[in-house]
């Protein structure tokens, strides 16, 4: 799918691109070092899922911290309140009569889920809606290797969800508060289909794994045409935030209402619910132009990185206690040095080099990055008064005389040639942004989403200084 805007490539494309295993032999001394930046950064970006495994019904700590803590009443953001309690084999049986909900399903890789996460969030804000999160899916590989067995990485387990919840001062479910996972029951669901209305190539809703996996059988209502942000513009697929939230209120959702398309397994056919209101897919929305999460503006108008400022958390979170246990040889207390973190995309951008030149001409080479990366330390310098002399690189890139060539400027990289054996698929990305966001300085790939994420994460939880590399052609990053 998706660079920001970019048109996306079809979909069997996208897909069988997304492999990656980057191994990268440095000496033992980068290793060594690389090391504790790995763990300072679960611990930090953490996202700590200390209470999301909790109880319904269990208490809270709130307070200042240390011996201050004073014990209040259960919290009203809790999960448990929005819901009738356990999970349930059904998810209807769960849900308040007096509560209104929100949902979708992810569909693209890392990245594009997330923002397409923080869209959901943003829409359950302006509908008054309780927003409930799917799982991340590897639809990627999922895809390629037709392999049912991948474990779903819940978004609590990466994003601090009790932060998130006390920023917005929101309620916010996942899918594994209200529907049990081990249920064998197939729901019905009416759904709406926004990936019909604004794109014309595939003639469906957007294909998810996430349905599958949560047993729901949806039928799904195609969406108007209006909700494009340009209307019959086959270039661009954006619909707005306000349009979408149109049709989660009666007048326009019954103005709306078209012959729905029966759902796959029951055959049934049923309207947009209005008590879940579902939408198939919401990569492409935004406020007030395309493409506008890279832009400065759009901090506003969602709330902010979800993840922002969350880097106070405990160190309890599930994923880091995996990794230090693990590895208990290595020692993590370290303090980390500060540096400058690179993300390199390559791989199936391919797709958007200029035609008839080579992979070569078309990404940027490593002179012209690490112009950008002397630039940020120049202006960290100038800023901060702080000389960040180490740099970090990761990338999606398997070449190996690549990685060398990295390694050659003095760069370091992230170990990762044991990442995916000791944990699963998700942490090669998951740790490689974390190392991004922890940079004092970041440089990364013009369109890609994943660089945009991090960019916005080195700004305002580091108040760091960033650069984007362009490419595409040769000299496409030339400069003044
Ligand atoms: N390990 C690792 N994987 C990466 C890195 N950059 C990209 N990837 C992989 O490439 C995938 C990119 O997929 P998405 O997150 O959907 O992003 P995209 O829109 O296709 O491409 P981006 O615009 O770069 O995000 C990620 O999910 C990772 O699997 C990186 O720095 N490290
Ligand atoms: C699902 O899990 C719950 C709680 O772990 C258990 O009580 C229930 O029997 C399980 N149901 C099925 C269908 O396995
Ligand atoms: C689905 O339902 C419709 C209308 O009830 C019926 O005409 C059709 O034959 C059904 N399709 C299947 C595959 O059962
Ligand atoms: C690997 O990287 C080197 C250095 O950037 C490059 O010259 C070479 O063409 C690459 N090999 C392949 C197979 O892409």
């Amino acid at each position: 799918m998706g660079t920001v805007g970019s048109p996306a490539p079809p979909k069997n494309q996208t897909f069988s691109a997304r492999r990656y295993n980057p191994f990268h032999a440095f000496t033992r001394r980068r290793i060594v070092w690389a090391v504790p930046i790995l763990f300072t950064a679960f611990a930090c970006l953490a996202l700590v899922a200390l209470w999301d495994s909790e109880h319904p019904g269990r208490t809270r700590w709130f307070g200042t911290g240390g011996s201050n803590q004073v014990q209040l009443a259960v919290d009203p953001l809790d999960p448990s309140k929005s819901v009738n309690g356990l999970p349930t084999r059904s998810f209807r049986d769960n849900l308040r009569p007096e509560v209104q909900y929100i949902t979708s399903f992810g569909s693209g890789g890392w990245s594009n889920d997330v923002i397409s996460i923080m869209n959901l969030i943003y829409l359950g804000l302006i509908t008054e809606r309780v927003p409930i999160i799917p799982v991340f899916l590897p639809s990627h590989t999922m895809l390629s290797t037709l392999n049912t067995e991948h474990t779903p990485l819940p978004f609590g387990d990466v994003f601090d969800l009790p932060h998130l919840r006390q920023a917005i001062g929101k309620p916010v479910l996942q899918w594994s508060d209200v529907k049990a996972s081990n249920s064998t029951v197939l729901d019905d669901l009416g759904c709406w289909n926004v990936w019909e209305s604004i794109q014309y190539y595939d003639k469906a809703p957007r294909g998810s794994f996430a349905p599958w996996k949560l047993k729901l059988d949806i039928s799904y209502t195609k969406t108007p045409d209006w909700i494009k942000m340009i209307p019959n513009f086959e270039h661009d697929r954006y619909s707005s935030f306000w349009n979408l939230a149109k049709l989660a209120f009666p007048s326009t959702r019954s103005a709306s209402l078209v012959p729905p398309l029966p759902s796959p397994k029951h055959n049934v056919s049923l309207p947009p619910d209005e008590h879940l209101l579902c939408y198939d897919f919401l990569y492409y929305v935004a406020a007030q132009q395309s493409e506008e999460i890279g832009l400065d503006y759009s901090r506003t108008v969602l709330p902010g990185d979800l993840s922002a400022n969350t880097c106070d958390g405990p160190p309890e979170w599930n994923a880091w206690q995996r990794v230090h246990s693990a590895d208990a040889r290595r020692e993590v207390d370290e303090p980390v040095p500060p540096f400058v973190s690179v993300h390199v995309r390559h791989n199936d951008f391919r797709e958007w080099c200029e035609q008839g030149i080579t992979a070569d001409e078309c990404f940027a080479p490593l002179p012209v990055i690490a112009r950008r990366v002397k630039e940020v330390q120049d202006e960290i310098r100038e800023r901060k008064g702080i000389d960040v002399t180490r740099v970090i690189v990761t990338s999606d890139e398997k070449n190996r005389t690549w990685w060398g060539d990295v390694e050659d400027l003095g760069w370091f990289a992230p170990d990762h040639s044991r990442t995916q054996e000791l944990y699963e698929d998700w942490y090669t990305i998951l740790i490689d942004a974390i190392i991004q966001s922890k940079g004092a300085g970041f440089v990364g790939t013009a369109r890609s989403t994943v660089s945009v994420l991090s960019n916005k994460r080195v700004e305002s939880w580091q108040d760091g200084s960033i650069r984007t590399v362009k490419w595409g052609e040769p000299g496409a990053d030339d400069h003044p």
